[in-house]
């Protein structure tokens, strides 16, 4: 199936080599998708350097910095316009190992409709992380979870594959979230349509180099889509009881 790697960057000029590097080293054939916001550090300018090397690398060049959901939707769309079948999402900065490319995008093929690289599943595991971030991870994705009845253990991860045809039937473009609360949204409704998510274990890492965009506003972000989630499901959850699910 044809893949398209989507990454979006603000600032990431110090990773974006080696990232791009380590993709194409896994996925040979993959088309990898640069998302920037106009980053300063040009970033940008780096990735399309790295296109006159190595082929295959495309960037959208966006205005301003507009969040990781703007970007995602932009990107996606992106990706499948452009015939992508599985488009794969990992962060710039090294904290998903290109490694593991190869397994999400086989669990695809194998018939899944998202593969999500998981820390919060047997063999998963988050390393450098300051405590505080590893705390928020860990119980925003309890509350997530308990909150909206997903048997899912990463609902906020951000390395994920997913099959096109199911991201157009959830309609992504209409998720509205920034931050965490995308990869949550994305989650829930893929759930909800009875698709077929598979967690796979990652190794964690915290970036080396460059700053986290991670903020408190975010967070709080994401914990009201939970609760908004939560309170849009209210027939959904009578219907469910009702039929004994
Ligand atoms: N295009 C774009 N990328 C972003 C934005 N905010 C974060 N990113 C990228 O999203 C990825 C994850 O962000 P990061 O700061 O590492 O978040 P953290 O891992 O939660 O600390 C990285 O590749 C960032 O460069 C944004 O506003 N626009
Ligand atoms: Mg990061």
């Amino acid at each position: 199936m044809r893949v398209t790697v989507v990454v979006p960057t603000f600032n990431e000029a110090d990773n974006i080599e080696t990232l791009i590097r380590g993709v194409r080293h896994e996925l040979p054939d993959a088309l990898i998708l640069v998302v920037d916001d106009g980053s300063p550090d040009g970033t940008a300018d780096r990735a399309e350097k790295l296109h006159e090397v190595l082929g295959n690398v495309e960037v959208v060049r966006r205005d301003s910095k507009d969040g990781l959901g703007a970007a995602y939707r932009a990107g996606l769309r992106h990706a499948i316009d452009a015939g992508a079948e599985i488009c794969v999402q990992m962060d710039a900065d090294m904290s998903h190992d290109p490694g593991v490319l190869p397994a999400l995008v086989a669990i695809v093929e194998h018939g899944a409709d998202v593969a999500i690289g998981s820390r919060y599943v047997p063999g998963g595991i988050t390393l450098d992380w300051p405590r505080r971030r590893r705390w928020v991870s860990r119980w925003g994705n309890r509350y997530a979870a308990g909150v909206l009845g997903l048997a899912i253990n990463d609902a906020t991860a951000g390395y994920r594959a997913y099959r096109s045809t199911a991201l157009e039937q959830m309609r992504f473009d209409t998720v509205a979230a920034e931050g965490y609360g995308f990869q949550i949204e994305m989650t829930y409704r893929i759930v909800r349509l009875g698709g077929k998510v598979v967690e796979f274990p990652i190794t964690f890492r915290d970036r080396i180099e460059g700053e986290s965009k991670f903020s408190g506003s975010i967070v709080r972000e994401a914990l009201l889509l939970v609760l908004r989630l939560w309170v849009a499901d209210f027939g959904g959850r009578r219907r469910r009881r009702a039929q004994g699910g």
